[in-house]
């Protein structure tokens, strides 16, 4: 047996900088010992984050989480918030752990996110918002939830979590809606460890995220409103100054590895891919598979066949979230029957920017049934 073969092949594995690189960067708290608090690594990396989006504004968060949830915040929203149940936990988690009711609009069977035309049925006079989600980095129907949200006066916020460095017609996907998230996890396409943010198109919003994330306290010591803390801190945009020069090397190694995957299984009976996005500038973040009937095996098959060669595909996102067990008896709103029939079939593969051709070939030999 090939060596290699020996070893667990996980989901993802994250990039790390050239380890020399990493340790030049943090050598000066050691003299400052200003390692948290809005430091200058810190700054430097927001400046660098806007840039890369293509955005005026970004405010860096500790983690993709506590981003939404200090935007939900700082955006005042109230009563019922649109939402997709695709997504991972989070999303949901961020508008009821604020006092919010999520309606869930289903999503569309070819790209997995929020069906625009099944979001004016489910407003009603509570609705101030709707929160979509930008699944696998694949843009929802920007220019028509614009649309839709400003003729009924909604707020957009992107949970765009998956979607770094995405752009749709050469557009950056953050310039849409009032504000989106990016999440910085080690398993992202760009990471600071654990961390994330926000990209924020009206300037006005600005002060009031940076004042929910520190507390509510602008200066000094009293505080304007009760804010959280999700203050990023020094070691972790250290990470991600060493990281962002590489993103763009990352994200074309993963494009290797997905046109791999693609070379097996394009055109095979039962297998759905992403969809075609000539427009679209890929992260290719994820690798999904819809497992139809017409392959013969099911997505639970595939995976267990799979894990038995210790390599560890996910099942992303297996329960959707308004079948968590936290939500399902709670009676929120919206019909989803596309979103359920997805989790069941849909299994994410192996997909970073270390895997080789060799073990992108033999898991899909494997998935495929072939020896060769
Ligand atoms: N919105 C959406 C749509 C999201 O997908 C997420 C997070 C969020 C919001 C919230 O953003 P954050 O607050 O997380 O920034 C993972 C990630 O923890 C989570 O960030 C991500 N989405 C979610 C989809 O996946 P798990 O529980 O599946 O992670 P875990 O620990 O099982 O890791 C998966 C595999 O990655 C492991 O089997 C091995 C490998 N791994 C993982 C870590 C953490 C490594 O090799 N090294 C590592 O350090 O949630």
């Amino acid at each position: 047996m090939d060596k290699d073969q020996t070893k667990p092949i996980y989901v993802t594995r994250p990039s790390m900088p050239p380890y020399e690189e990493f340790c030049r960067e943090i050598a000066s708290l050691w003299d400052t010992r200003f390692l948290t608090n809005f430091g200058e690594k810190h700054n430097r990396l927001e400046q660098a984050l806007a840039g890369y989006l293509g955005v005026e504004n970004f405010v860096l968060t500790v983690n993709g989480h506590l981003a939404l949830e200090t935007a939900v915040e700082a955006m005042e929203l109230a009563g019922e918030v649109i939402t997709s149940p695709f997504t991972f936990a989070s999303s949901t988690h961020a508008l009821v752990r604020h006092g919010l009711t999520p309606v869930f609009c289903d999503v569309r069977k070819d790209t997995f996110t929020m069906d625009a035309d099944l979001i004016e049925p489910l407003i009603t006079e509570k609705t101030t918002a709707i929160l979509p989600v930008h699944v696998y980095g694949v843009p929802c129907e920007v220019t028509r939830i614009d649309e839709i949200a400003n003729k009924h006066h909604l707020k957009v916020l992107y949970d765009a979590a998956h979607a770094f460095g995405v752009r749709v017609g050469g557009v950056p996907i953050a310039t849409y809606g009032d504000i989106s998230m990016f999440s910085f996890h080690a398993t992202k396409v760009f990471h600071t460890i654990e961390g994330g943010g926000l990209a924020v198109n009206h300037a006005a919003c600005l002060q009031r995220l940076n004042l929910v994330k520190r507390f509510g306290i602008p200066a000094g010591e009293d505080a304007l409103l009760a804010g959280t803390n999700a203050k990023m801190n020094e070691f972790q945009a250290a990470m991600g100054l060493c990281n962002l020069p590489l993103a763009d090397q990352s994200i074309a190694e993963r494009k290797r590895v997905c046109e791999r995957y693609d070379a097996h299984f394009t055109n095979v009976s039962g297998i759905q891919l992403l969809p075609d996005m000539p427009e679209v500038t890929r992260n290719y973040s994820y690798y999904p598979i819809i497992f139809h009937d017409a392959f013969g095996k099911t997505r639970d098959e595939v995976c267990a066949a799979l894990e038995a060669e210790q390599i560890y595909p996910r099942k992303y996102f297996c329960p959707p979230t308004n079948r968590l067990t936290c939500y399902r008896d709670k009676g929120y709103r919206g019909e989803t029957p596309i979103s359920d029939e997805l989790s069941e079939r849909v299994l994410c593969l192996p997909l970073y920017a270390e895997l080789t051709n060799g073990d992108a070939d033999r898991i899909a030999r494997l998935i495929l049934n072939k020896s060769k």
